[in-house]
C-alpha cells in the first residue's frame, strides 16, 4: 500500500487512532524538556517529518493562540493560570471533531524513568472522540451485548466495559502543567482571565474584552453569549427587538427557558408583534408587546412568548390594529 494516501484528515486519523504508548509519550515528555526535534529519532520511518510540533508557551496562552491542526501541540498553562474546564481550555462546546491528549502532573520530572505503566499523564478525549471510543469498545464486545442490553452512560463508563481501553480522565486543566494535544480542527487556545468561560483566543476571535466578564454590560457573561446563547457578547440588543439580551434570558443562564423570550428572535411568539418596542411601517409608528422594555408584563402590554396573551382569541396584532382604528393612542 503506498503511504502516499496518507495525509490531510488521514495523517491526523492515523495519529489519533495510534494507541497512547510509550513511544508518543516519551515523545512528549523529551520534547517538553529539551524542546528539539525528536520525530527524526522516535517516529516510525514511514512519518518522520510529516507531523510538526508547535508549543503554546504561557505568555501566548493568556494572549490567546491557535493550536493548528494536525499538529503536535505542547500547551503550557501559566502558573498562576486559574483552574479550566476542558470546554473552556480548548475553546469548544461542540460534539462534531476530535482531538485528544494528555497532561503532566504538577511538578513532574520529565526525567524520571519513563515506562508504560508508572507514566503519569493524564488523558483528555474531546466528546466525539469519546464517543468513537465507547463504539468500538461496543463492536468489540459485540457478542457481550447481546445478553447485557440497555447499558446506560454510566455503565459504558465503568471499567469492565474498559479493559484498560484509552478512556476520558481529565476535565480540570490547572496552572503551572503540561499538556499535549492533538487535533483534527484548529481550536482556539487560551486562559480564561475574567472566568466567563470564554478563553482568551476565543474572545479575541469575537471581539470581547478577556479582561471583562460581561463585555456589553447586559447581564450575561460573554462565554454564556458566545457558546449557548448564541447571541452577540458586544452587543446589548442582540435581535433588536428593544429588549437587551439579559432581560430576555431573565435568569442569564444562556439558556432561553419556557417563561422567557428569545434573545435571538424579534418576535418570539411569531405574532407580528416584536418582543420589545420597535419601530415599523417605514420608522412611522412604535409597535411592540413590552412596551416599556422592562422585561415585565405591564397594564396594556401583550405577552411576547403568546400569540394571544389574553385568550380572547383576538391575536395580539389584530388587537393592536383594532386599537388603532378606534384611534387609541398607546395601542
Ligand atoms: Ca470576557
Ligand atoms: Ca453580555
Ligand atoms: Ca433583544
Ligand atoms: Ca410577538
Amino acid at each position: 500500500m503506498s503511504r502516499k494516501i496518507l495525509h490531510g484528515t488521514q495523517k491526523s486519523m492515523q495519529w489519533i487512532t495510534v494507541s497512547l504508548g510509550v513511544l508518543t509519550l516519551s515523545i512528549v515528555s523529551t520534547a517538553i524538556n529539551q524542546d528539539v526535534r525528536l520525530e527524526g529519532r522516535l517516529l516510525p520511518a514511514h512519518m518522520r517529518g510529516q507531523v510538526p510540533w508547535k508549543t503554546i508557551l504561557p505568555g501566548q496562552m493568556e494572549k490567546g493562540a491557535t493550536a493548528p491542526p494536525d499538529t503536535n501541540v505542547i500547551i503550557q498553562i501559566p502558573d498562576d493560570a486559574a483552574d479550566m474546564t476542558l470546554d473552556v481550555i480548548t475553546g469548544y462546546r461542540g460534539t462534531a471533531n476530535r482531538f485528544w491528549g494528555y497532561c503532566f502532573p504538577q511538578n513532574y520530572d520529565p526525567d524520571s524513568p519513563k515506562t508504560k505503566r508508572q507514566f503519569p499523564g493524564k488523558v483528555f478525549l474531546s466528546k466525539k472522540e469519546r464517543n468513537m471510543r465507547i463504539e468500538q469498545q461496543m463492536n468489540m464486545r459485540q457478542n457481550r451485548f447481546n445478553t447485557v442490553e440497555n447499558l446506560n452512560e454510566s455503565d459504558l463508563n465503568q471499567d469492565r466495559y474498559y479493559r484498560g481501553a484509552i478512556r476520558h480522565q481529565q476535565e480540570r486543566f490547572v496552572g503551572g502543567t503540561s499538556c499535549f494535544l492533538m487535533s483534527e480542527v484548529p481550536l482556539p487556545i487560551g486562559t480564561d482571565a475574567d472566568d466567563d468561560m470564554a478563553n482568551s483566543a476565543v474572545e479575541r476571535d469575537v471581539g470581547s474584552d478577556p479582561q471583562v466578564a460581561d463585555t456589553d454590560a447586559d447581564g450575561v457573561i460573554d462565554g454564556r453569549e458566545i457558546f449557548f446563547l448564541g447571541s452577540n457578547p458586544i452587543l446589548r440588543d442582540s435581535d433588536g427587538d428593544g429588549l437587551i439580551d439579559g432581560i430576555e434570558d431573565k435568569d442569564h443562564d444562556g439558556k432561553r427557558d419556557l417563561d422567557e423570550s428569545d434573545a435571538m428572535k424579534w418576535d418570539t411568539d411569531e405574532d407580528g408583534l416584536c418582543d420589545g418596542l420597535c419601530k415599523v411601517e417605514k420608522g412611522q409608528k412604535l409597535r411592540g408587546e413590552d412596551k416599556n422594555i422592562n422585561g415585565e408584563l405591564d397594564e396594556g402590554e401583550s405577552n411576547p412568548i403568546l400569540m394571544d396573551s389574553d385568550g380572547d382569541d383576538i391575536l395580539d396584532l389584530q388587537e393592536v390594529y383594532l386599537c388603532e382604528l378606534g384611534g387609541g393612542t398607546d395601542c
